[in-house]
């Protein structure tokens, strides 16, 4: 048995926690969303809340890089002719003044390969690991995530990443919808609303656990030590 301390139970369920059947994903730690001048930034967010999970994260990603799990890091973007940003979600952005697709100070917002759409340096990829783009909030719809997992035999996936309430709770159920035992690290995920972030923690542990656990950075480290 290899569970680590979380609520509403000691994760994972059947106390099978192997690098071999677990991974980490990380969620668009991209300048837009944690950057000066990024989308995050430009709608008037606090960047304080968004930058909050590197330290944790980068913790997090020694302990289980040293171990040999599976690190994916996914990026939200467009393609640079936004073929694939609906016209809704674009007309959404710009009421607050951050246009998706439109320029600003990091470059097209949320575009692929523009300034701002690459994932922060200090928690950038190393050479190996699986970066997933996705054009949504959720990182299974119109990517090969699953087909990913699947074939490495993934069972389990550990989840951090911004934001708390959007593109990780959104990943968060997906996964659990296809039968994945998911975890959430709290302080390795932020919110643009504090109090968005705490929701999106209570409701993970409703009804036995509705999409998985809730655990943090420490206790998975020292799950994983013991
Ligand atoms: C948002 C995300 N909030 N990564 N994206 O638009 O959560």
């Amino acid at each position: 048995m290899s569970t680590i301390a979380s609520v509403p139970y000691a994760w994972p369920w059947n106390g099978d926690l192997r690098p071999e059947n677990t991974a980490l994903i990380v969620i668009d730690m991209q300048i837009d969303f944690c950057g000066p001048g990024g989308y995050v930034d430009r709608m008037g967010y606090d960047l304080s809340l968004t930058r909050a999970p590197i330290a944790p994260i980068r913790a997090v990603l020694e302990a289980l890089r040293a171990r040999g799990f599976l690190i994916i890091h996914t990026r939200e973007g467009h393609r640079p002719d936004l073929s694939d940003l609906p016209p809704n979600k674009r007309w959404r952005s710009r009421q607050i003044g951050a246009g998706i697709g439109d320029t600003g100070p990091c470059g097209r917002i949320l575009v692929r390969g523009e300034p701002g759409w690459n994932i922060i340096e200090e928690l950038a990829p190393l050479d190996g690991e699986v970066v997933i783009d996705k054009p949504g909030k959720g990182s299974f719809c119109a990517t090969d995530l699953e087909l990913i997992l699947r074939t490495k035999g993934i069972d389990n996936i550990i989840l951090a990443g911004i934001t708390t309430d959007v593109c990780v709770h959104t990943t968060m159920r997906e996964a659990n919808d296809r039968g994945f035992e998911c975890v959430l690290l709290a302080d390795c995920c932020g919110a643009t609303d504090k109090a968005n972030h705490d929701a999106a923690l209570h409701m993970i542990q409703m009804q036995g656990g509705v999409f998985g656990c809730v655990s943090d950075s420490a206790s998975l480290i020292a799950g994983l030590a013991a």
